[in-house]
């Protein structure tokens, strides 16, 4: 099958205009700062970073029909689509740096349709504390980034469910979420229904990081374009402050770790997210440095040269 590919191009989506606090605009250069490209080298991958994309600004304006800033995340979510997009076509493996998790419809919505049009199969492995499966009817604040799941599978505004040229953009039985431990009202009604495989913690927490990778990777086969979609609260809050919406309960550095380990393992990682991360609550780049090493993991560092399997 097709080996991913083995330059990551860096693209930065300095925003937070789908989020409820300010700051996540600030993640791109954090990641930066905290060495997201010499970590990418030590792994022996090329870094091609192209910088930062460029959209409106954050107006800061109050919900209008269950959306905040909807033009504005749309046209942050055409820019993120087209360098996804683009990334894929000329071979290279892209890394997001976000910017809020609204930004993953743009980004996904290109890999889903890199993947129709080169017939591979898609997995998308959502990594939060949230279902982010809000749609404009049951969300509690209108921010976009707990709407970003819900937009893929089909179900949000036209401009951003059609994004791939194909609705849903994506099945929801391609998904698998980890980590998830706040769910609202009326999203857990929709999280039944559309069938979503979650692994939250309390399964986690009753059988292990292990057996629920186990699971949410299993039939994965040598064409599967594996896209790993990041929410830096995925993470407890003990080990990542620095994000605008933390949850006690998340996964623990060594639970994190093992759980990157083991996506590593498959050798299919073919796009990443990373997002939410937010500099202006962070300590000392903390959760960004965190955020690095668990990425390192996620593309192969480990301790001893272990088999696969
Ligand atoms: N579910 C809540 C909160 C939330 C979702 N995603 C984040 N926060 N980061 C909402 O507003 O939809
Ligand atoms: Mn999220
Ligand atoms: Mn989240």
């Amino acid at each position: 099958g097709a080996t991913p590919a083995r330059t990551v191009r860096l693209i930065g989506a300095p925003t937070d205009i789908g989020a409820g606090a300010r700051g996540a605009s600030m993640g791109p250069e954090a990641l930066r700062v905290a060495g997201i490209a010499e970590m990418f080298t030590r792994r022996g991958l090329t870094v091609h970073d192209t910088g930062n994309l460029h959209g409106p600004n954050n107006p800061c304006l109050p919900p209008q029909g269950g959306y905040r800033h909807l033009d504005e995340v749309v046209a942050w979510n055409q820019a993120v689509h087209d360098a996804v997009h683009t990334a894929l076509a000329a071979g290279e493996l892209p890394v997001l740096l976000g910017g809020d998790h609204s930004l993953g419809i743009g980004s996904i919505s290109a890999v889903a349709r890199h993947c129709r049009a080169t017939g591979r199969a898609l997995r998308v492995l959502w990594l939060d504390a949230h279902a982010d499966f809000n749609t404009h009817d049951i969300t509690p604040s209108g921010n976009l980034h707990g709407m970003p799941v819900a937009c893929l599978c089909g179900d949000g505004p036209s401009a951003l469910v059609s994004m791939a040229g194909h609705v849903p953009a994506i099945a929801a039985s391609s998904l698998r979420q980890i980590g998830i431990r706040s769910v609202d009202e009326g999203e857990r009604h929709r999280v039944r229904e559309a069938g979503l495989e979650v692994y939250d913690m309390r399964y986690i927490d009753e059988v292990g990081m292990r057996a629920a990778m186990d699971k949410a990777l299993a039939g994965l086969d040598d064409h599967t374009h594996l896209h790993v979609s990041f929410d830096v609260d995925f993470l407890d809050p003990e080990i990542a402050p620095g994000v605008g919406t933390t949850v006690p309960g998340g996964p623990t550095y060594r639970e994190a770790q093992l759980c990157m380990e083991m996506i590593a393992d498959t050798g299919r990682v073919a796009s990443l997210d990373i997002v939410e991360l937010n500099p202006a609550l962070d300590v000392r780049n903390r959760t960004a440095q965190v955020a690095v090493e668990l990425v390192e993991s996620l593309f192969g560092k480990s301790t001893l040269m272990r088999d696969r399997g």
